[in-house]
């Protein structure tokens, strides 16, 4: 196969007017029919009304502005074009490309971000849950600076600060657990329970639960968020573990998704495509957030600097697992470029749009 020749400083002769396709592509105001009809064109190099691997891997070259391709990148490259080559003919035509316009590249050249500040709050920083008093012994003070930061070096098209905010009857407190019937295999009495034991209730449906300290009751000082943490106008703020009997990590659903906070509402109202996600505790609620967040399609950044946990292996375990889901797992200072350049979309970022994006049938 003929090399392809595209880095971003070297766009060839006959991509002379891509520059100006693209930067059309980027701007909010041009109508999407056309837009894809003129990318097609531009990167249809022998005009037979079709892009073949090499025209459309010169398309995504631009479009992510990869350097030089090697073999591996070259893989990448081909399993991205089969995800858009619903029928399988080994080419790009005109309604597929349509449909990837719309699906895949629009969410890719136009992303609206939001970032998620998942419970910042005083107990877990410096009070009955003080992160620095868990096994991994982190500070959850650290993490209010760099979101600090974020907030105020990027421009976010929705904030949202999620507040674990629980009744003080709640099924997670290690001094409850007498008040909930524990189900019949469990193998300790209430009073032998330790606090991040896991236990399941004899409720219906049953529930697994780990046991922690009583923490963000609802009103308390502890409830409250970060006095240092710098609060955006505008923002939204997501109250969850609400329920005396059933316990909430993720800022989306509760554990057994018996039910929903309106997170996902407020997303899906302002068309977020690019979810940000920071906070506390790392392995708890960070990361229940994060999966759901995959789960539901949003192309997804935990900040890893921002994020502190509560056991070391346990926050491996789900780094690990959120960035299998398709996850991205990026330190502040990658995660603010990522928001400052646009134009320069992730590839990873792109292949889980690519994956995710909806069949033929339903459009
Ligand atoms: C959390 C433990 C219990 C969290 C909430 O916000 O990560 N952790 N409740
Ligand atoms: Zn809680």
């Amino acid at each position: 196969m003929e090399p392809i020749c595209v880095s971003p400083n070297n766009i060839p002769h006959d991509y002379s007017n891509s520059v100006e396709v693209y930067e059309s592509a980027m701007r909010e105001d041009v109508n999407e029919e056309d837009e894809a009809l003129n990318m097609l064109n531009t990167f249809d190099k022998n005009r037979d009304g079709v892009l073949d691997f090499e025209e459309f891997s010169n398309l995504l070259q631009h479009i992510f502005q990869l350097g030089p391709i090697d073999m591996t990148s070259e893989e990448k490259l081909k399993s991205f074009m089969l995800l858009l080559d619903l029928n399988n003919d080994g080419v790009i035509d005109r309604t597929e490309f349509q449909h990837a316009w719309t699906h895949c590249f629009d969410k890719i050249l136009h992303p609206v971000t939001a970032l998620i500040i998942v419970d910042v709050q005083n107990d877990f920083i410096d009070g009955s849950l003080a992160l620095r008093h868990c096994p991994a012994q982190q500070d959850g003070a650290e993490v209010v600076p760099v979101i600090n930061r974020l907030l105020e070096e990027r421009e976010f098209d929705l904030v949202v600060y999620s507040m674990d905010w629980h009744p003080d009857t709640h099924i997670s407190f290690i001094d409850n657990v007498h008040m909930y019937p524990l189900d019949k295999g469990c193998t300790k009495r209430f009073d032998e329970c330790c606090t991040y034991d896991e236990v399941t209730f004899d409720l219906s449906p049953p529930r697994t639960q780990v046991l922690w300290p009583a923490h963000c009751i609802q009103d308390s000082e502890g409830a409250k968020l970060a006095s240092n943490l710098k609060v955006s106008p505008g923002a939204v703020r997501i109250y969850k573990g609400t329920n005396p009997d059933i316990d909430s990590y993720s800022a989306f659903f509760d554990n057994m998704r018996l039910s929903q906070t309106s997170l996902q509402e407020e997303l899906e109202k302002r068309h977020v495509t690019d979810v940000y996600i920071c906070g506390l505790a790392y392995d708890v609620c960070v990361a229940a957030t994060g999966v759901d967040a995959v789960g539901l399609g949003y192309r997804t950044v935990i900040v890893n600097d921002a994020c502190r946990g509560v056991m070391e292996d346990k926050i491996k375990e789900e780094k690990e697992k959120l960035q299998e889901q398709g996850a991205l797992v990026l330190e502040s200072d990658e995660a603010m470029k990522l928001l400052a350049n646009k134009a320069r979309p992730n590839f990873d970022l792109g292949c889980f749009t690519a994956k995710t994006m909806p069949p033929f049938a339903s459009t």
